[in-house]
């Protein structure tokens, strides 16, 4: 009897990369990774940020031969990491203020380059809501001065650290503790949310990426790609969160996929303000698709549910595919 053919996924734990050549397997799959980020910290099970930052700190600090500094704003990735007086990161690492991030990781390369340290790089790391509100004003500086910083930010859309409020990177219709799912127009009705990967890019930086922990290969390349270059480069990273977003633990990495399968999260890379690669959506699905596992969407579906707001999520979701051309026969 015939054995059934089995397909691996290449760059996967298990078998994947042995398909692989040594060059092209991640720096997760190495022996020698750093485990920059180590186990033995307090984030939720399933937590994406914790995941996010284990993979993009690792291949920094493959990519800098382990002369990396990483400024960490306060929030979830800080918190978890370091409850006192432990720590789970293996390399110098600063807590900043909530919203000055970028310009401690400004200052930390400043000091390398008085000290002759050239060699010695910086990331600056927080929450969306370090990002996109608190820190904006730092962050844009930043971009403005062409610091040469690689800012990640791990997108899990909203203040998690803090029960669940609502950030400028809060999509259109999640409940938060701050918008609650009442009224004729329930949840975060304040519009899409900012949208910190086009405002890099208007900044002209070297370098702008966007990635999620579904693609975590994807992950590590473009961190590598952004530590080969020098100036200010902005990463932003979706990282759901299944305490925030009320979905499974399990879920973390199928939701991430959906974001991108929907339209919802574009994946691309741009240089200098210009996109120079898009990843295309292979099986391109409803957003409902995604939104329906999440119970801060719960309030859009059912008897009572709201049709005309899933219609603007679709609605936007769309734009994103048309605007990126994430899928080759989408025209008007
Ligand atoms: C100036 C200031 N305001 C408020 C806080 C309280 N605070 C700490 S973390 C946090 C939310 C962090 O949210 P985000 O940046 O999105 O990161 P996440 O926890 O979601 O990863 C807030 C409001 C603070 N530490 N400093
Ligand atoms: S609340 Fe969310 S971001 Fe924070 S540790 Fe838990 S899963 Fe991670």
């Amino acid at each position: 009897m015939n054995a059934p053919i089995k397909f691996y996924q290449t760059g996967t734990f298990t078998v994947g990369n042995r398909l692989l050549t040594p060059e092209q397997r991640t720096v997760q799959a190495s022996p020698e990774r750093s485990n920059a980020l180590n186990s033995g910290h307090r984030a939720c099970q399933g937590c994406g940020e914790a995941l996010g930052a284990r993979y993009a700190v690792d291949a920094a600090m493959r990519a800098t031969d382990g002369a990396l500094i990483a400024a960490n704003a306060t929030g979830c990735l800080e918190v978890f990491s370091t409850p006192y007086p432990e720590t789970s990161w293996q390399l110098p690492w600063i807590h900043s203020l909530f919203g000055n991030t970028a310009a401690v990781g400004t200052g930390i390369a400043a000091a390398m380059k008085v000290k002759g340290k050239l060699g010695t790089r910086v990331i600056a790391q927080g929450g969306d809501g370090g990002t996109t509100d608190i820190g904006f004003g730092c962050l844009s500086g930043m971009f403005e001065r062409n610091d040469d910083v690689l800012y990640i930010c791990y997108d899990n859309e909203a203040y998690m650290n803090t029960g669940v409020q609502r950030s400028s990177a809060t999509p259109y219709a999640a409940r938060t503790a701050t918008t609650m799912a009442v009224g004729s127009e329930p949840g975060a009705t304040f519009g899409q949310g900012k949208n910190l990967p086009m405002i890099a890019m208007a900044h002209q930086i070297p370098y702008v990426a966007t990635a999620t922990v579904a693609d975590l290969h994807d992950l590590e390349a473009k961190v590598e790609k952004a530590m080969s270059l020098h100036g200010a480069r902005y990463l932003h990273v979706l990282v759901p969160c299944p305490l925030g977003w009320g979905s499974a633990s399990h879920d973390t990495i199928r939701l991430a996929r959906l974001a991108c399968e929907t339209g919802v999260f574009p994946v691309f890379e741009a240089e200098h303000g210009e996109v120079t690669s898009v990843s295309k959506i292979r099986h391109r699905v409803p957003v409902e698709e995604y939104l329906k596992p999440q119970k801060r969407f719960a309030h859009l579906f059912g008897a009572n549910g709201h049709p005309e707001m899933l219609a603007k999520i679709q609605a936007d979701a769309d734009r994103n595919i048309r605007r990126f051309g994430l899928v080759d026969e989408v025209t008007a």
